[in-house]
């Protein structure tokens, strides 16, 4: 792999958490701290991630086989390292990446129920050494999550799971927050925007303070 020059962070979380309401203010936030910003996010990303990303949302997949739903995860995601994220942190451009990896191992792996052991196969495969420099985790009780995404729109394939598997997709989050927590931070997304933004933002100023 050629040498990474930016930083890789993702935001991660439950259904309706409030990722993409807050992403755009963590690319401010970089952006004046002086850092280039590429925003993205998975499943998406090249026209091919967006297209599997299109399979995996819409029901006329119900009843997708889990071993199909994961390995179109990292299909996707091994076009968008390779042609997208790799050579932007290479160039020593920072990458926001709107979920990841971890995702996988909360969805697939914790909502699913497949093997974490599987999943590190893959993720050792595609990423080989790349891992996020840092990782916020949006956190909420799953109602309060998925109320609000309901407002938004439909709910799509995920969205329309039962509320069992969301819990086990929480729960692995949190695990890997505990397992991780260097490079997880948590923020508690139930709280108004004003006050999520203000735990997004002590976060990414510590993490712009250990990169200077
Ligand atoms: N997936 C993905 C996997 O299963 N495995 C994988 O490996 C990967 C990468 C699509 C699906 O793919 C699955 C998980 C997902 O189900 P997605 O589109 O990123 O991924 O996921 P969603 O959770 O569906 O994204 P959403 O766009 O629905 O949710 P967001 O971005 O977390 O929430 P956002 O910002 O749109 O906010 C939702 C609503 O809440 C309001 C907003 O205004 C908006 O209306 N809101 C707040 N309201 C009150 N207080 C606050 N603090 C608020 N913050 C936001």
């Amino acid at each position: 792999m050629n040498e990474i020059k930016g930083k890789f962070i993702t935001v991660e979380g439950g259904e309706g958490a409030g990722k993409s309401t807050n992403l755009d203010m963590i690319k401010q936030v970089l952006e004046r701290a002086g850092h280039p910003v590429l925003y993205t996010r998975e499943p998406g990303g090249t026209p091919l991630g967006e297209a599997v990303r299109d399979l995996l949302l819409v029901h006329k997949h119900d009843g997708m086989a889990d071993e199909t739903e994961l390995l179109l995860m990292f299909g996707a995601r091994a076009e968008h390292l390779n042609r997208k994220i790799v050579p932007a942190l290479t160039a020593g451009t920072w990458v926001l990446c709107d979920r990841f990896t971890d995702a996988t191992y909360a969805y697939q792996g914790g909502g699913r129920g497949i093997d974490p052991k599987r999943i590190q196969v893959l993720e050792q495969w595609v990423q080989q050494e790349l891992r996020p420099d840092l990782t916020l985790i949006l956190d909420l009780p799953i109602e309060v999550g998925l109320a609000r995404a309901e407002k938004r729109s439909t709910p799509d394939r995920f969205e329309s799971e039962a509320h069992h598997f969301f819990q086990k997709v929480r729960e692995a989050y949190l695990d890997i927050a505990k397992n991780s927590p260097k490079r997880v931070k948590v923020i508690d997304a139930s709280l108004p925007l004003a006050q999520v933004q203000s735990q997004i933002k002590t976060v990414i100023d510590d993490f712009l303070a250990v990169c200077i």
